[in-house]
């Protein structure tokens, strides 16, 4: 098997996959070739009976996901998540996969990790879990996609603290504001994920597919018109040219805390 390939694993029982993502030396960073065989897992679970996925890190894991990859972030010039970001692909391929895909989460979840466990259908988290949303601290505009997808989701006063203070979300907040579905003790989440996934996997899974693709495209497709997103585009531009987004990226590079000057 490829090193890509090994970068998530597939395990398929009693029509129910488990993804695992296994980047342990960068924390499960969502690198182009992580997300290329998340993609690719996916795909080929779609030739298969499979009723369910759960997508999870390893047990040992302390960090969930570190987000997307830093360095591979397009350095000025250029949309550093356009539509062709392999995050985006990756989000828009579980959004679209026609099983339930439950996020399965123990450790920290950081930026576009958190995009990523928001786009599945439903988040399963012990008290190990926190989710951080952190353009801010890069001096990145998130993109408009990725906005609907925290508008149509969390409350705006929530969205406008997580966006600004870039602060990891404990569990037991996230709980509360019911970015989770489920809060269970450490020791119970395997199973209790199992136990979600086995009960949904007994369903008429044509019509489980057509709800899900239903509600996907009710939520998703929200009119827009043309001169709004030129606008935004044109604003996110400025911002993603700015001298702030290139120390953004120096900083993380350099291992050292970002001096922002609005620049
Ligand atoms: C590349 C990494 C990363 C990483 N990329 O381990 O939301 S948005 O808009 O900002 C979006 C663009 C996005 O998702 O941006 C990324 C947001 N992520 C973060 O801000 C998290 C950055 N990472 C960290 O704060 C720490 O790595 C955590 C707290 C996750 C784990 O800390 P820990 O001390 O356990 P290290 O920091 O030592 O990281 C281990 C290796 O993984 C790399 C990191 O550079 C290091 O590589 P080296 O061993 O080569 O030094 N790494 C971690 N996160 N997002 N690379």
């Amino acid at each position: 098997m490829s090193d890509a390939a090994q970068m998530v694993s597939v395990e398929v029982k009693d029509r129910i996959a488990t993804l695992t993502l296994n980047n342990a030396a960068k924390r499960n960073a969502l690198t182009r070739a992580l997300l290329d065989a998340l993609i690719a897992a996916l795909k080929s679970l779609k030739a298969q009976d499979v009723r369910v996925v759960i997508l999870r890190a390893p047990a040992d894991a302390t960090v969930w996901s570190a987000g997307h990859d830093i360095k591979e972030l397009p350095h000025g010039h250029e949309d550093p998540l356009g539509y062709a970001d392999p995050l985006e692909r990756a989000l828009r391929a579980i959004r679209e996969f026609p099983t339930p895909v439950i996020a399965m989460v123990h450790g920290t979840v950081w930026g576009g990790a958190f995009d990523l466990v928001l786009s599945c259908d439903m988040i399963v988290a012990d008290e190990t879990a926190s989710f951080a949303i952190t353009p801010v601290n890069l001096g990145l505009p998130y993109n408009t996609t990725g906005l609907l997808h925290f508008i149509g989701r969390l409350p705006m006063n929530l969205i406008k603290e997580m966006f600004f203070t870039a602060t990891p979300l404990k569990a037991e907040d996230a709980a509360r504001w019911h970015i989770v579905n489920h809060l269970v003790p450490s020791a119970e989440l395997e199973g209790f994920t199992l136990s979600l996934a086995e009960g949904m996997a007994a369903k008429a899974p044509l019509a489980v597919a057509v709800i899900k693709e239903q509600l996907r495209v009710l939520t998703d497709y929200q009119p827009i018109a043309a001169q709004v997103f030129e606008r935004i585009q044109d604003m996110r531009r400025k911002v993603y040219d700015s001298a702030d987004f290139q120390e953004g990226i120096n900083a993380f590079l350099e291992k050292r805390k970002a001096v922002f000057t609005g620049s």
